[in-house]
């Protein structure tokens, strides 16, 4: 069923291009990392007012009666969610920043939804799942260690600002892991997959780094600097 989720609008083959083209010619790296967090707005980031959209050029929608969230791979209690049964979990509010690797940076979001740590209480993860590769509904993909999907600021929110979570930005539930670039943020969260090997996705097949840590300014693959 959530596999006939109609997906409106098409793949934005320019937009990647373009972004692909910033891992390999290293735009907005500063030289100046700052690993300590000194700063609240890490190296190269500017502050935005008002939060912008980013996507694939595609915008699933969502029907609360045809969502599932499934969690499989490597852990004891593989769970699949509807709606009603997710949003029954216990609640999450989280206050935290975000960071775009396109360089804006957003402060103070109020998220309402799950802990990440609620949910692996719940599957419990096996010794050998190490990564954690997130699978969205436009067919996006972004893989993260387990310890930071753990992390104790992530969660998978369905509502901001006090408002049920739109569309445009990952409704009815997305992924949120501030502590690095908001790509590993997935929205429209669909699978939840737990693996004892790495998994790189969409964006990290194409330039990105495989971390992605903002104070670090770790923007793209290490590799593509050297040569
Ligand atoms: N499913 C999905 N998740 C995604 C993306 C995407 O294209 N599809 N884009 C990523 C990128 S590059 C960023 S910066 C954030 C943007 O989230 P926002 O549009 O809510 O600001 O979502 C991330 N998660
Ligand atoms: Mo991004």
């Amino acid at each position: 069923m959530a596999d006939d989720i109609p997906l409106l609008g098409r793949l934005r083959d320019k937009l990647v291009e373009t972004k692909r083209r910033w891992a390999t010619d290293g735009r907005l790296l500063t030289g100046a990392p700052d690993p300590r967090r000194v700063r609240r707005l890490p190296p190269g980031q500017r502050l935005v007012e008002t939060w912008p959209v980013l996507d694939l050029g595609v915008k699933p929608e969502i029907p609360h009666h045809a969502w599932r969230l499934v969690v499989d791979g490597a852990v004891e209690a593989p769970t699949t969610w509807r709606w009603g049964e997710f949003t029954d979990l216990p609640k999450a509010r989280m206050v935290n920043d975000i960071h775009c690797v396109t360089a804006w940076s957003h402060y103070d979001n109020r998220w309402e939804g799950v802990a990440t740590r609620t949910l692996l209480d719940l599957v419990k993860p096996m010794p050998e799942a190490q990564h954690v590769i997130l699978h969205a509904f436009d067919t996006y993909t972004t893989n993260v260690p387990l310890a930071d999907f753990a992390a104790s600021d992530a969660l998978l929110a369905w509502s901001w600002n006090g408002e049920a979570l739109s569309v445009e930005h990952g409704g009815p539930l997305r992924v949120v892991i501030p502590a690095l670039y908001f790509w590993k943020s997935a929205k429209w969260i669909k699978r939840i997959e737990f693996s004892a090997i790495d998994k790189p996705g969409f964006w990290e097949v194409r330039g990105y780094h495989n971390y992605g840590d903002p104070w670090r300014e770790q923007r793209y693959d290490e590799e593509l600097k050297e040569s």
